[in-house]
């Protein structure tokens, strides 16, 4: 099959449902088109959590200036799963960082676009190097320290982690000093998909209640239907209001998804935590994808 992508780019400015929708299908068709051509990878966490990442990037939520990718007064996105990176890498394109084609790189020998996203391949618009569990919502917590208390300046951090990451108990240190510190200026995500690895998170080691657990390190917490384009904006919007009034806590959104969501036989299936689609499966993920 002959893969190619268009080059469309997308402003980042407050949208109505279907624009958000209509951005995330070519998001999730990205990543169909760019994991097929790799032959490896991880599927089911970057489909699952396209329709956030679309409302983060696309819905006026972060300051960023895909021109002068390390602008000083920008936000920041730690995507702290890292294997994730398929969605965000669609993401970073479809702003404007770089070129759209290269998503036809992923997972390439010196490509930009690795398997797990590394700040030493200097794609413009990335800003930590993550896929070892637990670690980037750390270096979120580090960033959120230092605009808050160090340059105390006006940025706002965003960390995305997943359900089954959670069991990493640095999540939980970071988490701890983040209520700690009150970082009012850091949100951190969390991708409830409920599907890890080898199984389904409450069968495996349950994290749960996850908001009860954030609440007891002092974080804000917003519960969330995370393919619910109203909600993600509600609770984006929320966040940025506890920032504004200064609440002395961060904010924790638990985004409910579906592993998969928008390809019929991957969703809610952890078996697709980490593989790409065949031809085959290509080819029909994305007729749906339309
Ligand atoms: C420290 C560490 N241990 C193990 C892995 C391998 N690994 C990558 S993703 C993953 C499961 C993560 O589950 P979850 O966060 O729920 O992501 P999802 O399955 O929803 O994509 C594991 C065990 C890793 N990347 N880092």
């Amino acid at each position: 099959m002959q893969i190619e992508f268009d080059d469309l780019v997308f402003e980042n400015k407050p949208r109505e449902p279907k624009e958000f929708a209509e951005i995330a299908l070519k998001i999730r068709t990205d990543i169909i088109k760019s994991l097929f051509l790799a032959k490896s990878g991880h599927s089911g966490g970057p489909l699952g959590i396209t329709d956030v990442m679309t409302v983060l990037y696309f819905g006026g939520f972060m300051r960023y200036n895909p021109k002068e990718p390390n602008w000083k007064g920008r936000d920041r996105f730690v995507l702290s799963a890292g294997h994730l990176c398929p969605v965000l890498y669609s993401v970073l394109a479809r702003a404007g960082y770089f070129p759209v084609e290269e998503l036809k790189t992923l997972r390439k020998y010196g490509s930009r676009l690795q398997g797990h996203p590394g700040i030493d391949m200097n794609l413009p618009g990335l800003e930590a190097s993550t896929g070892s569990l637990g670690q980037g919502i750390s270096i979120a917590v580090g960033m959120a320290l230092s605009d808050k208390y160090l340059d105390k300046n006006d940025r706002k951090v965003f960390t995305l982690t997943g359900d089954g990451e959670i069991q990493e108990g640095s999540v939980w240190e970071a988490a701890m000093s983040a209520g700690n510190f009150k970082l009012d200026n850091l949100c951190v995500i969390v991708d409830n998909n409920d599907c890890q690895i080898d199984g389904r998170v409450h069968e495996v080691m349950s994290v749960y209640p996850i908001d009860k657990k954030f609440e007891a390190f002092n974080f804000e917490v917003i519960n969330i239907d995370g393919h619910n384009y109203t909600e993600i904006v509600e609770a984006l919007n929320k966040f940025n209001q506890n920032f504004q009034n200064n609440i002395g806590k961060p904010t924790a959104i638990i985004a409910k998804t579906f592993m998969g969501k928008g390809v019929s036989f991957m969703e809610d299936k952890y078996e697709w935590h980490g593989i790409p689609p065949n031809e085959e499966q290509a080819i029909k993920a994305l007729q749906e994808l339309v």
